[in-house]
């Protein structure tokens, strides 16, 4: 990989502690014994093995939580007291930082210095947002017409099973488990296989922060093994899960044939990001970079369809290859890097086979297209010009560093382009035109819309999807109430008839 600096790379990589299955405050083995090998995106090289779990271990783990729930203290505690809790293990997480992002690092291919700044000062305050809201749950007083006292209890919905994706292995974590936590609720975690490493390490610190056993279990394993045996279990109350629009929709097959147990998805992406003429075209140029080279494209949000108007398009075209030319691809240790490896060989090949359908298509490659060195997964930031919409680099989602480029001539035209897709998670506006930005923003049928700016997060900002992006929203007070179920009780007032 080219890399602009010089770094003692060996120094950054910790010594994995945590390879077992975290069971009732335990890290045990998995029941058959098995291991699977969790590897360096960066080399291809066994990083550690881990145990496996199946279906046995979930079922070990599920009934953990379940006994946690029914009989443990963590539901019945006044929210305070789990916020306290809570609190210290996001302390514990700020103590770690750097430990925790070397292992995002070697485990994903992601950037160690945005790990350390971003990433898991995040989980920290994220885990501090719910805590916030964990002693303001509660319900409504109610005024039915007859003479009756009716009021809604807010209840945790039971043990949760989260299933999660490699590309933010600690933000997924967190965004997952704050908010069940929070509302009271015990549960299973299954971390995706390609990146276990951080979420043992926050369960570790989890039991040094005083959360009861059972209340948190982490199982690494297999999707078809332990993934499915979530979805498909009779005594989890709710599954959370991002991942592929794929398997969201096998999960809610198997939900919906179990127990009936309500799923929230947060699924694939094809986003939009729609530069107007009036807009500042070297900006514009670097936040649709951005938009697509974050996290190598490995981002669901990612703005993988860039229509730019026609009053600018080849100043903008020219602007955009020079700075894609210029992004600095190499070993996610250095921090002068922009773009690590992809995260797993999987991933890799399926990206560079979409580069080939874009050339086989007819589509115009400007810039990139290749793998770079061959040691590891790394791929030129890759950028495509005369798209068609019904070509697959413009439908299907790539997950990697490759632009799909298109030109608009008006408003209306851009506002079809945008939502011509199954997904709708997210899109993006540069324009300095009110009236552009207000009608836009509306029109477009997705979870998050980004005016002149992109990847704009916040704990406090819902986020999720519409049409086959999936349903349920993560981050905001939204994603509490998915662990929350109502329930109303109604009483007559003295003496009166019912
Ligand atoms: O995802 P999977 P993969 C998209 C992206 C990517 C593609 C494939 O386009 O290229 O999906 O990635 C678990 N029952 N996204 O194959 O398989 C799995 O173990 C239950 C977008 O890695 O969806 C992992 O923990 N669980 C996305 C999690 O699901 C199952 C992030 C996600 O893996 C399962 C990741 C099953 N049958 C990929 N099969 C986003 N929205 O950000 C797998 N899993």
């Amino acid at each position: 990989p080219s890399s602009n600096g010089k770094t003692n790379l060996s120094l950054e990589i910790p010594t994995i502690k945590f390879t077992k299955l975290f069971i009732n405050g335990e890290f045990v083995d998995s029941l058959s014994g098995k291991e699977f090998e969790t590897i360096d995106p960066r080399s291809g090289e066994v990083i550690a093995k881990i145990a496996e779990g199946t279906k046995e271990d979930i079922d070990v783990a599920v009934k953990a939580a379940r006994v946690a729930f029914d009989d443990g203290p963590w539901p019945r505690m006044p929210g305070f007291v789990r916020a306290k809790i809570m609190l210290k293990w996001a302390d514990l997480i700020d103590q770690n930082i750097e430990e925790i992002a070397a292992l995002d690092t070697i485990d994903a291919g992601k950037l160690y210095t945005f790990c350390k700044a971003v990433d898991i000062p995040g989980v920290a305050n994220i885990i501090r947002y719910y805590a916030g809201a964990a002693d303001k749950i509660h319900g409504k007083v109610l005024k039915p017409a007859r003479e009756l006292h009716a009021y809604t209890l807010m209840e945790p919905i039971g043990v949760v099973g989260h299933i999660i994706p490699w590309n933010f292995p600690s933000t997924m974590f967190a965004a997952k488990v704050a908010p069940a936590l929070a509302a009271g609720c015990t549960m299973v975690l299954k971390p995706a296989e390609q990146t276990p490493l951080s979420a043992l390490f926050y369960a570790h610190l989890a039991k040094e922060a005083g959360i009861p056993d059972g209340v948190l279990n982490v199982v690494p394993g297999f999707g078809a093994t332990a993934g499915a045996a979530i979805s498909s279990h009779m005594d989890i109350d709710k599954v959370s899960f991002t991942g592929s629009t794929e398997v969201g929709r096998e999960i809610m097959v198997s939900a919906a044939r179990s127990n009936l147990k309500p799923v929230s998805l947060e699924l694939g992406g094809k986003s939009p990001l729609l530069i107007f003429d009036d807009a500042d075209v070297n900006k514009a140029a670097e936040l649709a970079l951005l938009g697509i080279l974050f996290n190598k494209g490995e981002i669901c949000v990612a703005g993988s369809r860039v229509f730019v108007q026609e009053g600018i398009y080849d100043e903008f075209e020219k602007k955009l290859v020079e700075k894609a030319k210029a992004w600095v691809v190499g070993d996610p240790f250095d921090p002068k890097v922009q773009q690590g490896p992809q995260v797993d060989k999987k991933q890799f090949e399926k990206i560079l086979s979409y580069i080939e359908h874009g050339k086989n298509d007819g589509a115009t490659l400007l810039t990139g297209g290749k793998k770079i060195g061959d040691k590891g997964y790394y791929i030129e930031p890759t950028i495509f010009s005369n798209v068609k919409e019904d070509m697959r680099i413009a439908q299907d989602e790539i997950f990697g560093p490759v632009m799909a480029l298109m030109k608009f001539k008006t408003i209306e035209e851009a506002i079809k382009s945008a939502n011509n897709t199954k997904y709708g998670l997210a899109a993006g506006i540069v324009t300095k035109n009110l009236d552009i930005a207000n009608t836009v923003s509306r029109s477009i049928r997705a979870g998050i819309i980004w005016i002149n700016c992109y990847f704009a997060f916040g704990n406090d900002i819902p986020y999720g999807g519409y049409k086959m992006s999936g349903f349920g929203r993560d981050f905001g007070l939204e994603s509490l109430h998915k662990y929350l179920q109502v329930k109303s009780v109604v009483t007559p007032i003295y003496n009166s008839p019912w």
